[in-house]
């Protein structure tokens, strides 16, 4: 059994659909990150950036004792060496999904997270219109440049990585599919490879199902002031104010 620690965002699928995809067994032990739970004592062992998913195997290859992998690129090719899918064994074919793998979690995702903040959410913090038009013009720019590479490599090949379905392309699509909300809907008229590898990414069964997984979770109405302390909570981490909220949550028993 795979403990996934989650909450239903982009970076929380990924593990979803990669373990619908696998047939693994697993269970999802929630994690409120507009709550304060990413800073529980306990999450912090086995996701020390106070960042979820992670995951928690209890039957590793090896018989040892339960592994932990935080990061979710880590954790899709651990999970596609522990299923033996999606992700070839052979260097050269090994490293084609590699190297788009990494490409999506320094690129794609920061990037897409970053426009978002500035899109959605910096308007309640930022006063200065000047000061939030570069934070959205620099973001949504580079997303706009990144779905230009994603469609460039879709033009000469089916899959991210060539021929095949690999994790290269479910580590990409829950971000991907996203990008013409945070740029705008004539994205996919530009982009028409990478329309047609969302659409059928998307069409998957499993990716379906890992893509609902945990929807219900944090669909109750915030009020103000909950907005207020989640919004304070999550964009403004410095080193003290992490170490304040692990603090609170050990005090409040939720470690
Ligand atoms: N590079 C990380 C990013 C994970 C990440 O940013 N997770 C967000 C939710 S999508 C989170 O846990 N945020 C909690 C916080 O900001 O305190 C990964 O891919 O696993």
């Amino acid at each position: 059994m795979i403990d996934v620690h989650y909450w239903p965002t982009p970076n929380g699928w990924k593990v979803t659909i990669m373990l619908e995809e696998c047939g693994l067994s697993y269970r999802i032990v929630p994690v409120d990150i507009g709550g304060g739970d990413q800073f529980r004592p306990e999450f912090l062992r086995i996701s020390p950036n106070n960042r979820m998913p992670a995951i928690v195997d209890h039957e590793p290859a090896d018989g040892g004792a339960p592994l932990s992998v935080f990061e979710s690129g880590a954790i899709l090719e651990y999970l596609a060496d522990k299923s033996g899918r999606f992700l070839p064994v052979a260097a050269r074919e090994r490293f084609r999904v590699l190297q788009w793998v990494h490409w999506q979690m320094a690129n794609l995702g920061p990037m897409m997270g970053n426009a978002n903040h500035f899109k959605n959410y910096a308007k309640n913090i930022v006063d200065d219109p000047v000061k939030l038009e570069y934070g959205v013009r620099r973001f949504v720019g580079e997303v706009d440049r990144l779905a230009g590479v994603m469609d460039a490599q879709l033009s000469a090949n089916t899959y991210l990585a060539g021929d095949d379905y690999s994790i290269a392309d479910i580590v990409t699509w829950p971000w991907a599919m996203l990008a013409a909300r945070l740029v705008d809907e004539t994205l996919w008229e530009k982009f028409p490879h990478l329309k047609r590898w969302i659409d059928a990414v998307g069409a998957r069964p499993a990716v379906e199902r890992g893509r609902r997984v945990g929807s219900e979770l944090g669909k109750r109405e915030l009020t103000e002031a909950e907005e207020r302390a989640r919004r304070e909570l999550l964009f403004n981490q410095t080193s003290d104010k992490v170490r304040v909220a692990r603090e609170q949550a050990a005090r409040a028993g939720r470690g």
